[in-house]
Order: C-alpha cells, then sequence, then structure tokens
C-alpha cells in the first residue's frame, strides 16, 4: 500500500550536514578562545548524544571542566548562527535520489514531513540553499528538536509530526541515516528505511523496513 506520508529526517539524510555542523562548532570554539576541537573521530563518537547543546554538554562533562564556567546555549547560539552562514554559502548539496522521491512524491499527492534534531532555521537554511525554496514550501509540516521535550531517540519529534500530518504511523514511512534516529522512528510506531550516511555506516540497524546505500534506491511504487 502506497504511504499517505514521507517523513525524513534532516542531518545525515536529506544532506550530509554533520560536516559542517562540525566545522561550525570548532569556528565557535576558536572564537570564544577554547582550545577544543573536534576532530573526525572525536565527532563520531560525540554524535552518539543528538542535539547540539547536549554534545557540548557531554564534551565538558568527558574533559572534566566545569559545566558552570560555561554558557552552552550561548555557544550554541554562535554555532547555529555560523552554521547558516556556511549553508547559505552554498556547503552543501541533497543526498543522491532525494530531490527526486521528493518531487515524485509530491506529484502522486503524498504528504511531505520533516522530523529533526536541529533547529527550525537550520531546516529553512538547508531547503532554501539546496531546493531553492522555503522549508514550508517543501514540507507539508516540520516537527524540530527545540519543539519537543526529549530529543532522538525519544520518538517526541517523529510523534509531534505525526500528529501535525493528522496521520497514523502505519500510514506513514520515515527515512533516517542513524540508529538514534531509527529507534525514535519505531519508538513513535513507524516503519523506517535507513540510508547510513558517512557518520553512521558503522552503526547497527535492526528493526529498520529496508536499510539502502541512498534514497535513490527507493521506488514508491515498492513501497
Ligand atoms: C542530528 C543532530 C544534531 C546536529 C546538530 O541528529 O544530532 O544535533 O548534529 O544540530 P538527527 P544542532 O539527524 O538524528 O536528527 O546543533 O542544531 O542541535
Ligand atoms: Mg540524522
Amino acid at each position: 500500500m502506497t504511504p499517505a506520508a514521507l517523513i525524513f529526517d534532516v542531518d545525515g539524510t536529506l544532506a550530509e550536514t554533520e560536516e559542517l555542523h562540525r566545522a561550525a562548532f570548532n569556528a565557535t570554539f576558536a572564537a570564544a578562545g577554547l582550545t577544543w576541537r573536534w576532530r573526525v573521530d572525536d565527532y563520531r563518537r560525540l554524535l552518539t548524544t543528538t542535539g547540539g547543546k547536549e554534545r557540548i554538554a557531554r564534551h565538558i562533562r568527558e574533559i572534566g571542566a566545569e559545566a558552570a564556567g560555561h554558557d552552552i546555549a550561548a555557544l550554541h547560539a554562535d554555532k547555529s548562527r555560523r552554521y547558516v552562514e556556511m549553508v547559505e554559502g552554498g556547503g552543501l548539496s541533497l543526498r543522491p535520489g532525494v530531490a527526486a522521491l521528493i518531487a515524485t512524491a509530491r506529484d502522486r499527492g503524498l504528504r511531505l514531513a520533516v522530523a529533526t534534531t536541529t533547529g527550525r532555521r537550520n531546516v529553512e537554511a538547508l531547503t532554501r540553499s539546496a531546493f531553492g525554496q522555503p522549508a514550508d514550501a517543501v514540507f507539508d509540516v516540520i516537527a524540530a528538536g527545540d519543539e519537543v521535550a526529549a530529543k532522538k531517540p525519544a520518538p517526541d519529534v517523529y510523534l509531534l509530526a505525526l500528529d501535525r500530518l493528522g496521520l497514523p504511523a502505519a500510514r506513514c514511512i520515515a527515512f533516517e541515516d542513524s540508529a538514534n534516529g531509527l529507534a525514535a522512528a519505531r519508538g513513535a510506531g513507524l516503519p523506517c528505511i535507513v540510508a547510513p550516511g558517512i557518520y553512521t555506516e558503522h552503526e547497527g540497524f535492526d528493526g529498520a523496513e529496508r536499510v539502502v546505500a541512498d534514497l535513490a534506491d527507493i521506488d514508491l511504487a515498492t513501497l
């Protein structure tokens, strides 16, 4: 049965955004006079903590620094500003198959949603840069991490997307790149197709409907 809606994760699924996120974090740390620098291997480990503020807090705990000495919200706001600038500068393109899948789904009358850990402004920057359109022209529903109490792997952001779509989980399909995202989708009762990305290809995806190299492998007729 063709689904009524497709729900997409953003980071790692629509585009390989995490290298830009990592660059933005490191630029923020440097500008704040901090010696912290997240290399690829550090970041792969830290990414298992979803959410940028939560990731900074984990780093502070891991290095044994005094949390009270750091304004995590201010660091994250600076990082978000830099990230948006980088995306607006044309630093990202969509993963293979994403544009075609979204265009075909739209043509066939499916509804389209986003369920992401990141903030709404980052989604907006991505759609304007990579689709050439505002977020609400590409997606009918946007559920973002800053709108829910608990970030992925909690199901909250998917439950919010379903609520806004007004559809039951069984009539939708989620697309994810990570084990945390898969757990969030499954926790909301959604079937989930996983296209692992550069930071998540080593993870396990038990419970996924399918694991594909990228979304170019998706034929809507066979969902
Ligand atoms: C993505 C994240 C986010 C981004 C950065 O998870 O964990 O934290 O790395 O975004 P997912 P913010 O793809 O599973 O939604 O810094 O804006 O939180
Ligand atoms: Mg992701």
